[in-house]
């Protein structure tokens, strides 16, 4: 059997929201509110995979590659507080239509190829801080990071040395055009 990799789609921040974001946060939240997440690991989840080889990897990236959708634009303007896995999360009030169908589609092809997928609905997040399992107090919604959604991408989860990081397997635009 070959190597098994931790994987989902996903949507990363832009450099510019992903600071700004950090600098809120550090502004916004108490010390010791939760473990922040690092800057370059700040992104949106489409579809969570879990450990899978490279032949199911394949496929869905074939899969994947065939997807053809506009791109569209991502306003980050609501936080929330999940205290049972401990995440603050940032996410849209509005979610548009062009990120729920991607999500969508990717969350169906992965689970006909066997990747379990939640039965809770799809809940569009950027986990800001885990291990907040005490009562958070929220900022109040004046806040907004809008942002234009060009490609997706497949991201290997690597834990090594106490630290998590994503990197980058493949990704593709998202553009209506024919290719
Ligand atoms: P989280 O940020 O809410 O924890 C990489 O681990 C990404 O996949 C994270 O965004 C994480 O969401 C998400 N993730 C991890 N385990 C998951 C699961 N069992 N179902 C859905 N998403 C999961």
């Amino acid at each position: 059997m070959s190597e098994q990799k931790k994987l989902f789609f996903g949507i990363s921040l832009p450099e510019e929201s992903r600071q700004g974001i950090i600098q809120w946060r550090a502004d916004t939240f108490v010390a010791g509110t939760g473990r922040p997440v690092a800057a370059a690991n700040l992104h949106l989840t489409l579809a969570f995979l879990g450990e899978i080889g490279e032949e199911k990897s394949r496929a869905l990236q074939r899969l994947a590659s065939r997807i053809r959708q506009a791109p569209f634009t991502l306003t980050l303007d609501d936080a929330g507080h999940w205290p049972r896995s401990g995440v603050v999360w940032l996410g849209p009030r509005r979610s548009p239509r062009g990120l729920l169908q991607l999500a969508e589609l990717l969350r169906s092809q992965a689970a006909r190829s066997g990747c379990h997928q939640s039965t809770m609905p799809f809940h569009p997040h950027v986990t800001l801080l885990r291990q907040a399992t005490q009562p958070v107090s929220l900022p109040p919604r004046n806040f907004s990071w809008p942002f234009r959604v060009e490609r997706f991408a497949l991201f290997q989860s690597i834990y090594a040395q106490g630290r998590t990081r994503y990197s980058e397997v493949a990704a593709w635009p998202l553009s209506q055009e024919e290719k």
